[in-house]
């Protein structure tokens, strides 16, 4: 669904303000917006998670892992897929809280595409280098919006999420090195018009929460800070904006319509989308590329 068919419909937790700030922007933070009942349940769930990664050694589908990782000390980058491996994710995901702040910006039929859990335990090694999600699961629209909640909060030198403003207007850049790997990456020559002033670094409380359109440029710095700075990222999309690719963090829940009904047509945007590699047959990710990522 396109931003004006969205404001169309009445919101049910943004202000006005708010969600058009986010249609011209490209994002939106809410500080402490996710209560903390519920936090304490997903501190509860990632806890479960990470104890069960202690007898992993290698990264894989599930689990990415920090720099000195073992059984004593569980050091996690990433866990993808969170809401297929605790019911707590998946219930809070699915949960007016979200699903309700979700339709406000992408109307009120609401579908899940696939979520994760950036952990980035504290003095780690693994940022995110500038990007664009949507070339990684790209839909025959712009609808798609990442939801990001810091369970914990996140400061300045927890390697916050950082945004540059009004990027979702301009134009999609290739997320492929000069050797043909996906990497999920900005060249840095790319990378001339962004000046200090249009980056936002998102910091706040636990349960704070930014709102991110898929062509927005996003990147983060490595945590160098004690502390982990867990970020639960669940993407939702209209009803009607359907993938063109498969998923590279697949789920049994991708597609689940889980507010609203599910769409009849398809919603189409003919801005071009570069294609990520074909993984028909295995999605080789990101960090398996290089080290660290950022
Ligand atoms: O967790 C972060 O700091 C950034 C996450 C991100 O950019 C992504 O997963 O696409």
């Amino acid at each position: 669904m396109k931003p004006q068919d969205v404001l169309a419909y009445p919101s049910r937790v943004l202000a006005d303000d708010q969600r058009q700030r986010f249609f011209d922007d490209g994002f939106l933070v809410l500080p402490d917006y996710v209560p903390p009942a519920w936090l304490e349940r997903l501190r509860a769930a990632m806890a479960e998670l990470l104890d069960r990664s202690r007898s992993i050694t290698q990264s894989d589908a599930v689990y990415v892992l920090e720099e000195g990782h073992s059984a004593r000390d569980p050091r996690l980058h990433r866990v993808s897929s969170p809401q297929d491996q605790h019911p707590a994710f998946w219930a809070f995901m699915t949960d007016p809280i979200m699903t309700d702040l979700a339709a406000d910006v992408v109307g009120p039929d609401v579908k899940f595409h696939h979520a994760k859990l950036n952990v980035k335990s504290g003095k780690g090694t693994q940022g995110f280098g500038w990007h664009q999600d949507i070339p990684a699961w790209p839909h025959t629209d712009f609808s798609p919006v990442t939801i990001g909640i810091y369970i914990d909060g996140c400061t300045a030198d927890q390697g916050p999420l950082t945004v540059a403003r009004g990027s979702h207007n301009g134009p999609l850049f290739s997320m492929y090195d000069d050797a043909g790997n996906f990497v999920v990456k900005i060249r840095s020559n790319d990378l001339g018009w962004l000046t200090d002033d249009r980056i936002a670094s998102i910091t706040g409380g636990p349960g704070t929460t930014l709102l991110l359109n898929c062509r927005a440029v996003h990147g983060s710095a490595p945590n160098k800070a004690a502390a982990a700075r867990p970020l639960l990222l669940p993407v939702y999309s209209s009803a009607d904006s359907f993938p063109y690719t498969p998923s590279p963090i697949p789920s049994p829940h991708q597609g689940d319509v889980v507010r609203g009904k599910p769409a009849r047509f398809a919603c189409f945007d003919t801005r071009p989308v570069e294609m990520p590699p074909d993984w028909r047959f295995g999605y080789k990710p990101v960090w398996a590329h290089k080290k660290p990522a950022y």
